[in-house]
Order: structure tokens, then sequence, then C-alpha cells
């Protein structure tokens, strides 16, 4: 059965497109690619030509996310699958697979509201090597894993677990977290790779699309340059450095220019094969700044 095989993307809506910038390559170590294009930056992670398109119009949330599949069959497969699941979707024309670098490319909206895309062959530049924004001893685990993963709004997770399923991610809940106010919160997580999870919902309401993207570095001192440098400028930390039970990543949780959550982290295990749920994380983790929908008893 066809599944996809990774969250490969991401587009982005800010307003302003300079302190994305400074914060992409001084803070994150990721390559700003500007073509020229009046409406937007591209944020490189790897070889690939971009894994972050950056648009300069104003929204501050997300643009849209895109799962990869492995070629054209599976694209085919997909959209089959799509179509017996009663889930709409439009195929993309060549030109807005060209926008997005890829071969091909269908969109589709999440139960979340969240515009959503499968797509298959990106274009990666492999004559150009990842030249880091700031100096790096390491890079960005990406390859089979993607490229991180993200906590999405989702006012219906049953549906929302429903449309994961049909795209192929696996997973169920992996936490439950007695809150100050009596109730019990129960995210639930999902994976389509070797990545611990690719995509997460169920923490209760949000303002924002996402709540926070997370990145993987493969050396642990550039999480600590990224922490040094977060601490040095005073931007807001939502958590403090810590490790989550589940993927078991060295993380912590810092404010994006757009108000919402990077979280960076390092050494992540892989997806389990048999599921398992913890009421709270391994150590740190702490609650610092409020407001960014992290403030959680992890
Ligand atoms: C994560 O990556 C995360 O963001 C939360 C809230 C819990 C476990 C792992
Ligand atoms: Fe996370």
């Amino acid at each position: 059965v066809t599944a996809v095989t990774e969250l490969g993307y991401l587009g982005l809506s800010v307003s302003d497109l300079d302190a994305w910038r400074t914060y992409a390559s001084e803070i994150a170590g990721m390559e700003v690619v500007d073509e020229g294009e009046d409406d937007r930056l591209y944020l490189r992670m790897d070889l690939w030509h971009h894994r972050i398109a950056l648009y300069g119009n104003g929204d501050d949330d997300l643009a849209y996310l895109g799962w990869r599949v492995a070629g054209p069959v599976e694209f085919e497969d997909m959209q089959e699958k799509l179509r017996a699941a009663d889930i709409e979707f439009t195929v993309a024309s060549s030109d807005e697979a060209k926008d997005r670098r890829a071969l091909g490319l269908l969109k589709l909206t999440d139960p979340g509201g969240n515009p959503t895309e499968i797509f298959y062959g990106p274009q990666v530049d492999t004559y150009k090597p990842f030249h880091p924004g700031r100096p790096m001893f390491g890079g960005f685990l990406t390859g089979s894993q993607g490229i991180g993963h993200c906590i999405l709004r989702q006012d219906d997770v049953e549906a929302a677990i429903r449309f994961y399923r049909v795209l192929g991610l696996k997973g169920s809940v992996e936490y439950k977290l007695d809150l100050p106010n009596g109730m019990v919160a129960e995210p639930y997580f999902m994976h389509c790779n070797e990545r611990q999870h690719s995509v997460a919902f169920g923490l209760g309401p949000m303002e924002k699309r996402i709540n926070h993207m997370m990145f993987e570095y493969t050396n642990l001192d550039d999480l600590g340059i990224a922490h040094d440098i977060v601490r040095q400028r005073e931007i807001d930390v939502a958590l403090q450095l810590g490790k989550h039970a589940n993927d078991q990543a060295l993380t912590f949780y810092c404010a994006n220019p757009s108000g919402w959550l990077w979280e960076f982290g390092w050494n992540a295990r892989t997806a389990p094969t048999q599921q398992e749920y913890y009421t709270r994380d391994i150590f740190g983790h702490g609650n610092e700044a409020a407001g960014y929908g992290m403030d959680i008893p992890l």
C-alpha cells in the first residue's frame, strides 16, 4: 500500500522577511537562498533546492506542508487511495509543480484546514554543497527522515487521524498528561519513516495552524550553539532544554520571528515498532515564556 515517505517541505507566510533571514541563518544555521523573486526567500538544509519557502505576505503562519511519495506510480496510487476515501484533491498544473521544484504535485486540505500537498521528485542540487548560514560542526538530519516534525491544529482529532492514516502514517497517543485544570491531554503522534514522528496534534485549541516545527542537528554542539545564541539575543524560550520521553531527543523550543515555535533537537531515537505511552518527559523541558501553546506540564 502506498504511503507518504517523508514530510519533505514547508511553505511559511511571514510578515518580516528580513527578521526571518537573520533568524534562519544566524540561529538555526540554514542556508538562505534569494533568487531575486520579490515575494520569497528559500531556506536550504541539505542538497535539496530548498526545504522551506518563506513568503513575505504577512500572515505569520503555515502556508502549506509537502508530503513526499516515492515516484509517479506511487503518486497515482495515492490519488486512488484519496478517491476511495472520499478525500477531495486537485492535481496541480505543471507550472504549480515547477513552482515547488517538484515533478508532480497535488493539493488538498487536511481536516484542520491546513493546506497540504503531496509531491514526488524534488529538485536536488547535488552540485551545490550545503553552506550553513553560520559555522556548523555538522548538518541537519534529513535524508529519509524528511525535514523534521510539526504539531498542527486539529479541531477534530478523530478526523485528523483518519486523514493521516489514508496518507499512510501510523501512530497513536503517546502521552497522557495531567493538566492543572484537571483535564488530561492525550497528544497523538504519527510517523511515516524512521523519524519518531513527522506530525502530531491533540494539544487543544490553537491560534495558528502550526504550534512548532522541529529540526534535528546531527551534532550536539550545533544544538548548543543555537541555544547560546538564543540566550544571548534574549529570544523567548517556551520550553527549556530537556529530553522527550517519546523520541528521547534533547531539545528546546524558542520563538521564531512569526511568533510561533521552532524546536531544535539532537539525537532522537527512531519510530517504535510497538505503541507505548508516557506520563512525563525524562528531564527538563521546563515551561518558561508563556503564551506559545506549550504551557503544558511535560
Ligand atoms: C515532541 O516533539 C513534542 O513537541 C511534544 C510536545 C512531546 C513529545 C515530543
Ligand atoms: Fe516537537
